[in-house]
C-alpha cells in the first residue's frame, strides 16, 4: 500500500533527522539537507526499519535549486524545519550572519512552500508545518536576528492557514524550546535538562494525525526542567 508523502527539510540531523524517523512509520520520506552522507546514512536507517526515504540535496538558500529540486515533488506533508540561529548583539553581527539567518528560517519558508503548496491546493488536501521557536514570542540579549525571524514565522503560518484553510490545507507552527542538538554550535550532551530531538518529533506527528476536520495550528513545547 502506498504511503503518503513526507517532505523534511533540515533533515540531516538534530529536530529534522527525528521527525523524518519518526515520520517514516506512516509516510514516505523525502529528506532535504546540504549534507549528503547525513541523509545517505539516515535513508539507509528508514529503509532498514522497513521504510522508504529519498534524500535531496539542497541549500534552502538557494531558490533556482529549490525549484529544480522540487519540480514535480507531491507532498501531502511539508515540514519546514531547517533553521539556523546565531545569537549575538547586532553590532557583532556580520551582514552574512545575518542574511544567513533571514534566507534560512524565513526566506526558504516562501520558496519551499511555494514549490510543494500548488499540489495541495489542487488536491484539496496538504499540511504544512513549521518548527518555529519559543523564541518566537519572547526577546534576548543577542537575539535581534534569531527572534526576528522566529517572530516572522509566526505571521507567515497564521496568515497562511488563513489564506488555504478553504482549500483544506492545514498550516501548523511547533515551537520548542531548548532542544539538545548542535543548534548554535552547541554540544548536544552539554543540554540534558533540554528536550531531545525525539520529543519535538513526537509532537509533530500528533499535530499532523488530528481528524480531516480539526486543526491544531500552533503548539508550544517545553522541557518540564529548566536550563541550568
Ligand atoms: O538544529 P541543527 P535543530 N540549506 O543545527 C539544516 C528550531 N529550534 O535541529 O544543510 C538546507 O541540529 C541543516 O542541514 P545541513 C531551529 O530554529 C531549535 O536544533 O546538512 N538546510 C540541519 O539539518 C530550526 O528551525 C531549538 O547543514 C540547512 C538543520 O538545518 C529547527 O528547530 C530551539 C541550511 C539544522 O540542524 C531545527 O533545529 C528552538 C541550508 N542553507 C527552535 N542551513 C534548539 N535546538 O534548541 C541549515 O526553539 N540547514
Amino acid at each position: 500500500m502506498t504511503k503518503p508523502t513526507a517532505l523534511i527539510t533540515g533533515a540531516s540531523r538534530g529536530i529534522g533527522r527525528a521527525i523524518a524517523f519518526r515520520l517514516a512509520r506512516d509516510y514516505d520520506i523525502l529528506a532535504a539537507a546540504r549534507s549528503e552522507p547525513e541523509l545517505q546514512s539516515l535513508a539507509a536507517e528508514i529503509r532498514a526499519g522497513g521504510g522508504r526515504c529519498t534524500p535531496i540535496v539542497l541549500d534552502v538558500t538557494d531558490a533556482a535549486a529549490i525549484s529544480s529540486a522540487l519540480a514535480g515533488v507531491q507532498a501531502d506533508v511539508l515540514v519546514n524545519n531547517a533553521g539556523v540561529g546565531i545569537i549575538k548583539p547586532l553590532l557583532d553581527t556580520t551582514p552574512e550572519e545575518w542574511h544567513r539567518q533571514i534566507d534560512v528560517n524565513l526566506n526558504a519558508l516562501y520558496h519551499v512552500t511555494r514549490a510543494v503548496l500548488p499540489g495541495m491546493v489542487e488536491r484539496r488536501r496538504g499540511h504544512v508545518l513549521i518548527i518555529g521557536s519559543i523564541a518566537g514570542r519572547s526577546t534576548f540579549v543577542g537575539g535581534v536576528a534569531y527572534t526576528s525571524t522566529k517572530h516572522a514565522v509566526q505571521a507567515f503560518a497564521e496568515c497562511l492557514l488563513l489564506e488555504v484553510r478553504d482549500f483544506g490545507v492545514k498550516v501548523s507552527v511547533v515551537n520548542p524550546g531548548g532542544v539538545a542538538t548542535e543548534f548554535g554550535g552547541g554540544d548536544p550532551a552539554a543540554k540534558s535538562w533540554a528536550l531531545k530531538p525525539e520529543d519535538v518529533a513526537e509532537s509533530v506527528a500528533q499535530v499532523l494525525a488530528t481528524p480531516p476536520n480539526v486543526l491544531v495550528h500552533s503548539v508550544e513545547i517545553r522541557a518540564l526542567s529548566k536550563k541550568p
